[in-house]
């Protein structure tokens, strides 16, 4: 594998199995490359973008998060994490795993919220083009993921909106999947095994082709 710090990114509806296959490429990266990744997860990673994930995740029914200030308060955090933790590591040749990123802001504000102009107008100017070297996107129906979730624990703000808005985020994602070659579709709703087998293959296929 590569020796040059790469950025991967696992993204994914709720409910997909992001947690496992952090755990599981962190593992990969670990083995493979010989040093543990410095492991991220969007909105958070940095100790002021941890405040703003409390912001967005918790609802204040007094003071209702509109569409754009949450759009702004993801874009705020990513900021903080990128400059203060992603881009230090990468620089240092550490490798970098997140769990989601800049994608999700597309597929949920942009798709979810129909806010795609202003989420690609605040991405080209905050980001300036920054992005991971490879994302495991993993596709999982919304309902399925939904089940998922919520026989995990109660549901947050975000994951209690209604089904159409899960459905438009992933259609997003899976829009631009279709035009990216660094972004890989890994179907969710199977077996854990199967999906951690997908995640392997691909992952293995793709890093050494870096180090070519
Ligand atoms: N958000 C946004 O709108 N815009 C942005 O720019 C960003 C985020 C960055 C962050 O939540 C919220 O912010 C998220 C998107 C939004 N909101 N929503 N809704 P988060 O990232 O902290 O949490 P999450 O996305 O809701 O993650 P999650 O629910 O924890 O999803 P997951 O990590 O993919 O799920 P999991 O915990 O791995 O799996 C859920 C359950 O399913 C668990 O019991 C597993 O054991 C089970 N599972 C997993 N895989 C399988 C398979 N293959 N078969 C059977 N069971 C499985």
């Amino acid at each position: 594998m590569s020796q040059t710090g790469q950025f991967i990114v696992i993204e994914g509806l709720e409910g997909a199995g992001k947690s496992s296959a952090v755990e599981l490429v962190h593992n990969i990266i670990t083995a493979e490359v010989g040093h543990e990744p410095v492991c991220t997860r969007e909105p958070g990673g940095t100790p002021l973008a941890e405040k703003i994930r409390d912001l967005v995740k918790i609802a204040e029914p007094n003071d209702p998060l509109c569409d754009e200030a949450e759009c702004l308060l993801f874009y705020a955090a990513r900021t903080q994490l990128i400059t203060n933790v992603i881009k230090p590591a990468l620089a240092k040749g550490q490798w970098v795993l997140g769990d989601r990123h800049n994608l999700s802001s597309l597929a949920y504000q942009g798709g979810g919220r129909g806010l795609m102009p202003l989420v690609k107008a605040i991405s080209d100017a905050s980001l300036h083009g920054f992005k991971p070297d490879l994302t495991l996107y993993l596709d999982i129906e919304p309902s399925l993921g939904l089940q998922r979730a919520s026989q995990r624990g109660a549901l947050d703000r975000i994951e209690k909106q209604h089904i159409a808005f899960f459905e438009r985020a992933r259609e997003t994602f899976l829009q631009f999947a279709a035009q990216d070659s660094s972004i890989i579709v890994i179907d969710a709703s199977q077996t854990m095994e199967k999906v951690h087998q997908d995640i392997r293959a691909e992952l293995t296929k793709r890093l050494l082709l870096v180090s070519k």
